[in-house]
């Protein structure tokens, strides 16, 4: 059985498009109500968070990953910026998600839509040069902290570069650091793997969370997608992490929560 967790993101306005808001407090005791194990943390800023509501969450459940995505779209900064004091800003940001997944006991800080995009002006190689060197420096800080990073192939409507998980897999190993892995998510994955299942077998044991959403980013059971062959994937790389639902709350946000869950525990 599949630790399963559900990002924040799925009831912030803001991100992912999402006009729903609930209650910190109240999705926490709902989360725990439905049998969840975690909650996935997408603060827009490291600082706002209340650090103590996190460490007495109900029914056991843990902090699954830390998301940085506030730092492009809050703080309107990622790696990839052209403007060097840009780039810096971001690195300083990351280093305070780092900081607040080891203060609230979180495996991991999940860098996504952070990297930014390759902006034309750009040379591509010197792009994912600084990429590479912002990911060496926050995962020197982060292992003093017992801290991973999960770097996330993100499909190329939202960026134009590292979409795929061989993608993903070369900047590990430019990377070439020991808490560097990959967060798989299958929505991505949908539109840029030529094969999902060769894709999970690839990435193996680099995978150290999953985000779950159908096809059309609904909750899974309300696109197109296998995800009984997904679950069989993850089982045979021997998957240890969280499956966490980052899906729109459609067809309402109650509906997303309760059928999350109760489609992957039947799988
Ligand atoms: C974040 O985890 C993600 O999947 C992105 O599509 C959000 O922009
Ligand atoms: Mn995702």
């Amino acid at each position: 059985l599949f630790k399963t967790s559900v990002s924040t993101a799925v009831f912030q306005s803001g991100a992912l498009g999402t006009t729903e808001k609930l209650e910190l407090k109240n999705l926490v005791e709902k989360l725990a109500e439905l049998g969840y194990n975690g909650i996935e943390s997408l603060p827009y800023d490291p600082d706002e968070v209340d650090v103590s509501f996190y460490k007495t969450l109900p029914g056991g459940m843990t902090v699954s990953a830390v998301a940085s995505g506030g730092i492009s779209f809050r703080h309107g900064v990622t790696f990839l910026d052209p403007a060097e004091e840009k780039r810096a800003a971001s690195l300083r940001l990351m280093k305070r998600y780092v900081k607040l997944a080891y203060d609230l006991n979180a495996p991991m800080v999940l860098i996504g839509s952070a990297i930014g995009k390759i902006e034309s002006s750009i040379d591509r190689e010197r792009a994912i040069g600084w990429l590479v060197d912002s990911l060496k420096s926050c995962s020197h800080y982060a292992e003093q902290m017992n801290v991973s990073l999960a770097i996330e192939p993100i499909n190329r409507y939202e960026r134009n570069f590292l979409n795929s998980v061989d993608d993903g897999l070369d900047i590990l190993r430019l990377t070439g650091a020991e808490n560097v892995h990959l967060l798989l998510d299958t929505f991505h994955m949908n539109i840029e793997e030529a094969s999902i299942r060769n894709s999970i077998r690839k990435a193996g044991k680099e995978v150290v969370h999953v985000h779950l959403a159908d096809s059309n980013r609904w909750p899974p059971g309300f696109g197109h997608m296998d995800f009984k062959s997904i679950i069989h994937d993850l089982r045979e790389i021997e998957y240890a992490g969280f499956l966490s639902l980052e899906c729109l709350p459609k067809p309402d946000a109650a509906t997303a929560l309760e059928s999350g869950i109760r489609y992957i525990g039947a799988l």
